[in-house]
This record gives structure tokens, sequence and C-alpha cells, in this order.
């Protein structure tokens, strides 16, 4: 017991001390975390500036991207293999004899990508059922954090001053926790969130491609492009945020640094993990450790849920609204205070 409660003291002593010091709080420069508070998994950050020049998301924007296949990859796996076994010919044996449905029902039982596969290429007409899978598969496994409330974290963020989206969150989870003295430690929840939530980095990236198999002969190429996410698509990616309905278009970023946005991958200084973090940060207080004086540290999408796909994918029955303009302007003025001449067109602004 008393081995538990001497770093939480410590710490809040330390807190405690900084948070009544306010001069020296706006010259400390706060480290921010992204924080999944579904998943419970934390990406350690160190200043907002410094994240924002590297690569503007604490993980890669493909944890948040779903895979889709062009109509050509498609036809090309799924012309390999034709639906051969009529019933006609050999009775059809063991699964083949099921109907769809039931077929379909088994895939839906199949958890991990690399068994679904298998399963796929026994047959054209499995291949045909279970491709939906496949990829709902794919989506868990490589956009791990769509559809999770996702919000940066600043080290200042007070108990009592979370989004009102997530204060009920915030409470239910602090509920149980002793208060501890000083009965000023306002700082609990993020205490909490780093103290117990999992660490993730891309080095520890649980999506490795693990699956390698070398008994497959022939299907062995067919094998590999199903468990290998694709992002193929002629329709704009967008990033969208699915709690508000909201979504910025990828070649809107890309084109502030003469890039290509027909992929959701952007290269140049802006891609779209900068495009969230702008949007998602949350703090009590604004020291971003950046020239840029908006007011970042209120994200407007704080805790929201997020996904990247395509225009013509968006849910249906959600009014849609475009607001790349919004986020463009707001990482072209960020870049006036942290980069040299990467715009385009820089006297546009
Ligand atoms: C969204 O807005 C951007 C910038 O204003 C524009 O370039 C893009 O074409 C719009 N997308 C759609 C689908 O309307
Ligand atoms: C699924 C979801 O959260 N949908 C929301 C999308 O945004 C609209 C507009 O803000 C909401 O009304 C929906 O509930």
């Amino acid at each position: 017991m008393m081995t538990c409660w001497v770093p939480l003291a410590l710490d809040a002593c330390l807190w405690f001390f900084v948070l009544n010091d306010d001069d020296e709080i706006t010259e400390m420069n706060q480290y921010w975390d992204l924080v999944n508070l579904d998943s419970m998994c934390i990406a350690k950050g160190r200043t907002l500036g410094e994240t924002f020049r590297r690569s503007g998301l604490h993980i890669n924007i493909r944890h948040f991207t779903v895979p889709s296949w062009s109509e050509k990859s498609h036809e090309l796996l799924h012309s390999k293999y034709p639906r051969t076994l009529h019933r006609s010919k050999s009775p059809a044996s063991g699964l083949l004899r099921l109907s769809d449905e039931l077929i379909n029902l088994i895939f839906g039982h199949v958890g991990r990508l690399s068994d679904a596969a298998c399963l796929c290429l026994v047959d054209g007409r499995l291949l045909a059922i279970g491709f939906t899978r496949v990829l709902q598969l794919q989506k868990l496994m490589f956009a791990d954090w769509t559809d999770d409330r996702v919000v940066c974290l600043g080290g200042s963020v007070r108990d009592d001053d979370f989004p009102e989206s997530l204060q009920e969150l915030v409470q239910k989870r602090l509920e149980g926790w002793p208060t501890i003295n000083p009965a000023d430690f306002t700082n609990r929840f993020h205490f909490l969130v780093s103290n117990t939530f999992i660490i993730v980095d891309e080095s520890n990236d649980r999506r490795r491609y693990s699956h390698e198999r070398q008994d497959l002969g022939a299907d062995g190429d067919s094998y590999k492009m199903l468990v290998t996410p694709r992002y193929e698509s002629s329709h704009p990616w967008v990033l969208c945020n699915l709690s508000k309905g909201e979504y910025v278009q990828a070649t809107a970023v890309a084109a502030l640094t003469g890039n290509d946005g027909s992929t959701p991958f952007i290269t140049g200084a802006f891609n779209l993990g900068h495009a969230l973090l702008s949007r998602i940060c949350w703090s009590s207080d604004g020291s971003i450790a950046m020239g840029y004086r908006g007011e970042l540290h209120r994200g407007p999408w704080s805790g929201d849920r997020f996904e990247v796909t395509t225009v013509d994918k968006l849910q249906t029955g959600v009014e849609w609204k475009n607001i790349s303009g919004e986020v463009v302007d707001v990482l072209s003025k960020i870049s006036l205070y942290e980069y040299d001449n990467i715009l385009q067109d820089p006297q546009d602004l």
C-alpha cells in the first residue's frame, strides 16, 4: 500500500508546486500526449511545437486510415479464383456444401485476418463471400484508432476543465480515487492517464506484418495481397470527425505545400496528422511552445471520434460539412511561425 502512495504523493506535491506558481506555468512548456480514451492507450509526446515540426501527430495517421481496394485490385485477385466447384461436377464437400448465409456467419466468427485470408483462398465462392470480412479485419488491425475518442492532452489540464462531452467520462474514471492532499491537486485525470494507460509508439506497433506463411505455394501472393492493407481509390481522401460530421480533404492540406493529396499519406511539411493535431489539443493552460498565438489548446475536436476514408464512403444519414478551408487557414498561419518558406503560395495568405 505504502509503495503505491509514495510516488503518488510526490507527484502531487510537484504539481502543487507548479500549479501555485502562475508565472512559472506559463513559462513552463507542458508536454502533450495523444490519448485514446476507449482503448486506454497513450502515445507520449513532448512540447506541441516539437510534435508539429516533426511528423505532426504522435502516431502515424495510418492508425486512423481505413484500407480501400480499387476495383482493379479486386478484379485481379478474384480472377485468380473462379468459382470452380460446380455442384454438378464432383459433389462439393465440407464447408462448400453450406449456403452462402451460413458461410458468411462462419466468417463473422473468424477473428484473425490471417485465418480469414486462408479460408478465402480455398475457393472462389469463399473468397467472394469472405472478402468483406477480410476488409473488416484489416480495418480493425490497421486502422485501430478509428471510432475511438481521441484527445491530445496537455500536462496542465485540470479535472474540472474537460470538454463538455468528456466531463462525465473523466468524473467516472476518477470515482473511487482517493482525494489526496493537497486538495488542490487538480490534475488527477492526467496523472491517471499517463501512469495507467498502455504506452504505444511505432516501435512496439502491434500491427506488425507477422503472419508470413511459408506453406501456401501458388496461393502465397494472393495471401499476401489479402493480409496487406491497400489505400487505393479514385475518390478524394478525407479526415473526418465522426462525432461532429465534419471533414478535411487531403488535397486541400497537400496543396498548402504544393504536394499531392491523392493518397491519405501526404509528403511535405503538413499532412493529415497535422490537420488532426490542430483541432484535438486540450489543456487548461495555453503554453504550446510555438510562435503561433492561436488557441490550439482548446481544440474544437477534442475527444471526438475520427477516421480517414474516401468521400464516397462517408457515413450516410449524416450531414457532412467540409471544413477544409478553416483547417488549412490555421495550418498556414502556424507555418508562418514554425517554418520558413514552405508554402506553395505564401503571398496568398
Ligand atoms: C472541400 O473544401 C476544399 C477547400 O475549400 C475544396 O478544395 C474541396 O473541393 C471541397 N471538397 C468537396 C468534396 O466539396
Ligand atoms: C455517428 C455520429 O456521431 N453522428 C453525428 C454526426 O454529426 C452530426 C452533426 O453534428 C450529429 O447529429 C450526429 O449524431
